[in-house]
């Protein structure tokens, strides 16, 4: 196969146009995108990105997760297919590029091939993952999970969003329940394009971030029984607290965080008090604690000490507590040859690039349970993201999916 020429590149305006046209739906209000997993907004996404991908000429399936696979045939038919996507769901105060960039860089990589006719003997799927962030649904990462057969359909049809909607009830709303068995699809090699959703490749004035790996994380769901009374006339000493309870369990987390570091982050991102009203004590406050880490060992010890703590202090304020791991998964190792097909295809294309550990989990940590799977990662802004103003450059996109493009053909192997 003849060497990939450096002045191979995609269109990096045609691929801004995509980013911002899909942008358009599901608009936050503050000039980012709120267009939760399995809602309208989700559909009318889907259905965009569905009639792109026939205009490039590709063919859909659909799994029972509602997983979109996009499929450019390859010269051998037999031939496992190279996978590359991402997820269009987004965070309810999401920015326009989180999973978005991933996945119309696929497409973009074949807008490109159809340009410039080139053929691969592999077959290359464009993938849009459902419920990658776990927002609506926890846990996140969910159709990937079940693909990769870390949960079962049933576990995961059952999933309730706050409203106490099930995914299953909610994905045949919207009329995207495939008819393919999930996980059934076997890759030859999966590549994912995201932003880094961290402050470290723009401090370090890089185009590229080359990941290795992808730190492990455990969801930690808390439920802590207090007793309601009046927050006016129940005495201190009488007070059964569990609002106290939570504000000593998230300054705890802080500091066995701060104690493991380097490396180590822990909060917590979501808080229900009940029934969460200003002169009432809670009766029952709910929240999850997100720790992570690269470091397996280390991962598992936090956790261990956190719920031995949040014990001791419940116990110590007569709060009743419980705890359920609602989502989780071990530190990620990529594929090498695949990581060293990205760091080739940067160098070859003359972008900076540093290797970088994901802060943030992705598809790609459970696809790599499954097929030789790695990341490429672009700068954003600040290393802002979830958060509507989430930012990118044209040109770091456009660095990002030029790279995707020379390792996908790389693995798919050009044909004449
Ligand atoms: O939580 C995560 O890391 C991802 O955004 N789902
Ligand atoms: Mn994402
Ligand atoms: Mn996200």
């Amino acid at each position: 196969m003849a060497a990939l020429g450096q002045n191979l590149r995609i269109n990096p305006d045609r691929l801004w146009d995509s980013l911002m046209d899909m942008a358009k739906i599901g608009p936050g209000i503050a000039g980012g995108n709120n267009r939760q997993t399995l809602t309208d907004a989700d559909a009318e996404g889907r259905r965009l990105f569905q009639s792109w991908c026939e205009d490039a000429g590709l063919t859909m399936g659909v799994d029972k997760m509602g997983t979109m696979f996009l499929t450019r045939p390859g010269t051998e038919p037999n031939a496992l297919p190279v996978y590359v996507g991402s997820h269009l769901d987004t965070q309810p105060t999401g920015g326009k590029y989180d999973g978005v960039l991933g996945v119309l860089a696929g497409l973009e990589v074949v807008r490109t091939l159809n340009d410039l006719g080139i053929r691969t003997k592999h077959p290359i799927v464009v993938t849009n993952w459902a419920n990658e962030e776990g927002a609506r649904f926890a846990p996140a990462m969910l159709a990937s999970g079940v693909f990769a057969g870390v949960h079962s359909l049933d576990y995961a049809y059952g999933r309730k969003d706050p409203e106490g909607k099930t995914y299953g009830e909610e994905l045949k709303r919207i009329g995207w329940v495939g008819e393919e068995e999930v996980g059934a699809r076997k890759m030859h090699a999966y590549f994912e394009l995201h932003i880094e959703q961290g402050p470290i490749l723009e401090a370090e004035d890089k185009q590229i971030g080359v990941v290795t790996h992808c730190q492990g994380l455990w969801w930690l769901e808390f439920t802590l029984t207090g007793r309601e009374a009046h927050t006016g006339s129940t005495p201190m000493n009488l007070r059964v607290n569990a609002g106290l309870a939570m504000a000593r369990i998230m300054e705890m987390v802080q500091t066995v965080a701060m104690e493991n570091q380097p490396g180590a982050v822990g909060g917590v991102g979501q808080v229900n008090f009940s029934p969460n009203s200003r002169n009432v004590l809670p009766g029952k406050v709910v929240f999850t604690v997100d720790i992570r880490t690269p470091d397996l060992a280390k991962l598992n010890a936090m956790r261990a000490r956190i719920e031995t703590e949040a014990a001791e202090i419940c116990e110590a304020l007569g709060v009743g507590c419980s705890v359920e791991a609602v989502g989780h998964f071990d530190p990620v190792t990529f594929d090498p040859k695949l990581v060293s097909s990205v760091r080739a295809a940067a160098e070859r294309l003359g972008y900076s690039h540093m290797d970088l550990i994901s802060g943030a989990g992705h598809d790609a940590c459970w696809a790599a349970k499954v097929a030789p799977a790695t990341m490429i990662m672009c700068p954003c802004v600040g290393g802002l993201s979830h958060n509507e103003a989430e930012d990118i450059s044209k040109d770091w996109a456009g660095a990002g999916c030029d790279v995707l493009l020379h390792a996908v053909l790389e693995t798919a192997e050009v044909v004449g």
